[in-house]
C-alpha cells in the first residue's frame, strides 16, 4: 500500500516510516521539525542526537535497500499539503503531526494557540486534502485515552449507545481531557467525525494510552535509526522519563500521590497497531474508534517496577513523590475496553521486568548526555 506518515520525524512517526518500509509498503513522510524547534526553543535535548530526516532516509537506504522520500514542511500550509496528497495518491495516510505535549500545551497563551493551530489546522487540511485528490484514502489519526479522562464508570471503546426517555441512540463516548493538548484531540474527533458524516471519509481514530521504549525491530542493530527520544518533563512520557531518571541516580518524580492510572503500551506495540488498522481499513463513512494500550498501570506501579529492576542492576534508585504540577486525579477508577487491535490480531509485548531492564540498559549507553536539570516539572496547570 501507499502509505504517507504525517509527522514523520517524531518519537512515533520515524520508527512507523520504518516499520511500513520494511513490510514491503511504498511509504512517503512528511515533517515541519516543529518538535525540534520546540526543544531547542525550551533548551530541553533528547537522549540522543538524531540525524536530520533527509539523513535518515539515506541510512535506510543503505541498510535497507529501499526508499522513504522525506518532504519538509508544515501541513497547516494548504498549498504543499493538498500538492502531496494529488501527486502520492495514498491509500492510507498516518497522522501523526500534532504538537503531542500537555505540558507544552500549559505554558502560556502563545503555547495554548499553537497547540490548537497546529493541531486542528493540520487535521481540517487532511480532511480537506484526503476530499480533494483522493477520497478513498483511510485516514488514520492519532488519538490519545486522555480524551476519556478519568470517569466514573467503564470507559467504551469510542462509541456507547445511550438510552435516554425510552429511546436509544449511539454516541460518542463523553470526553473530557485533562490539558489543553487532551483537548486538542477531542476536537480533532470532533472534525473527523463531521466530514465521516458529511464527505463519507474513512476514519480510524486510535485512542492511545503513553507509550514507552526506544528499541524497534527497525533500528535495533543501527542506533543512528534510534527515534527522538526525549525525557524531560515536557516532550517526555513518564515510564521513560523514570528510566533515565534510575540510570542516572535522580529520584522517580512521583506526581502527587501516584495513583494515577493510564492505559500503557510499548512502542513496538503502537507500530503493531496502525499497521493492523492500515491493512484492515475502515470502510467509507465509517469513524471507527479503537482503544490502543495493552495494559494499566498506576504512576506507583511503574516506580516500584523501575526501582525493582534498576536495583537489581545495580542502580542507586529512589522514588520520590512531588507536588503535582497539573490539574489531575491521583486516585480513581479507571476500566477502559481495549478489544478492536486485539481481534485485528495485536499480539502485546507486555511490560515485563525484562522490558524495562532493555529500556534501561539502552538510557545507559547515553548516560553522559543526561542533563538532570530536565527532571523536575517546569510547567504548572494552576
Ligand atoms: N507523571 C508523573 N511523573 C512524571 C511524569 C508524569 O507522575 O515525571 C504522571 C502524570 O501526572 C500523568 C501520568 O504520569 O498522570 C502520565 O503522564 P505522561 O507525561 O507520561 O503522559 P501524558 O501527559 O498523559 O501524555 C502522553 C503523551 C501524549 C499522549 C498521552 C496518552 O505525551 O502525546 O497523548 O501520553 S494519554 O495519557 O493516555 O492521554
Amino acid at each position: 500500500m501507499k502509505v504517507l506518515i504525517l509527522g514523520g520525524d517524531g518519537y512515533l512517526g520515524w520508527p512507523t516510516a520504518m516499520h511500513f518500509s520494511r513490510r514491503g509498503h511504498e511509504v512517503a513522510v512528511v515533517d515541519n521539525y516543529l518538535r525540534r524547534r520546540l526543544c531547542q526553543e525550551l533548551d530541553v535535548t533528547p537522549l540522543c542526537d538524531v540525524p536530520s530526516l533527509h539523513q535518515r532516509s539515506r541510512l535506510w537506504r543503505e541498510t535497507s535497500g529501499d526508499e522513504i522520500p522525506v518532504h519538509v514542511f508544515d501541513l497547516c500550509d494548504w498549498k504543499p499539503t493538498a500538492e502531496l496528497f494529488r501527486d502520492f495518491q495514498p491509500d492510507a495516510v498516518v497522522h501523526y503531526a500534532e504538537q503531542p505535549s500537555g505540558p507544552y500545551s500549559m505554558i502560556d497563551q502563545r503555547a495554548a494557540r499553537l497547540t490548537i493551530e497546529n493541531n486542528l489546522v493540520s487535521t481540517l487540511n487532511v480532511a480537506h486534502a484526503v476530499r480533494a485528490h483522493c477520497p478513498q484514502c483511510h485516514v488514520v489519526k492519532l488519538g490519545t485515552m486522555g480524551e476519556y479522562g478519568t470517569p466514573n464508570v467503564d470507559i467504551e471503546e469510542g462509541w456507547i449507545e445511550i438510552e435516554h426517555k425510552g429511546r436509544k441512540d449511539k454516541f460518542l463516548f463523553p470526553r473530557q481531557a485533562g490539558s489543553l493538548y487532551h483537548t486538542t484531540k477531542i476536537m480533532d474527533t470532533d472534525l473527523l467525525w463531521f466530514y465521516v458524516r458529511v464527505w463519507g471519509l474513512r476514519v480510524t481514530d486510535l485512542m492511545q494510552g503513553p507509550v514507552y521504549g526506544i528499541t524497534t525491530e527497525e533500528n535495533a542493530e543501527d542506533p543512528r535509526l534510534l527515534p527522538i527520544f526525549n525525557y524531560d518533563a515536557v516532550f517526555g512520557t513518564v515510564l521513560n522519563r523514570f528510566a533515565v531518571q534510575a540510570v542516572c541516580g535522580y529520584p522517580l518524580t512521583i506526581y502527587g500521590k501516584g495513583g494515577q492510572i493510564r492505559g500503557y503500551l510499548n512502542i513496538r506495540d503502537t507500530l503493531a497497531s496502525v499497521r493492523l488498522a492500515v491493512e484492515n481499513p475502515a470502510a467509507p463513512g465509517e469513524h471507527r474508534i479503537f482503544n490502543q494500550f495493552t495494559e494499566t498501570f498506576s504512576v506507583q506501579d511503574l516506580a516500584e517496577r523501575v526501582e525493582r529492576v534498576g536495583k537489581a542492576m545495580g542502580l542507586d534508585v529512589r522514588r520520590e513523590a512531588i507536588a503535582n504540577p497539573r490539574v489531575e486525579a491521583d486516585e480513581h477508577y479507571y476500566n477502559p475496553v481495549h478489544r478492536g487491535l486485539v481481534e485485528l490480531g495485536l499480539e502485546p509485548h507486555l511490560l515485563t521486568d525484562d522490558v524495562v531492564a532493555g529500556i534501561v540498559e539502552t538510557v545507559q549507553r547515553y548516560r553522559d548526555r543526561i542533563d538532570e536539570r530536565l527532571m523536575l516539572p517546569t510547567v504548572q496547570w494552576r
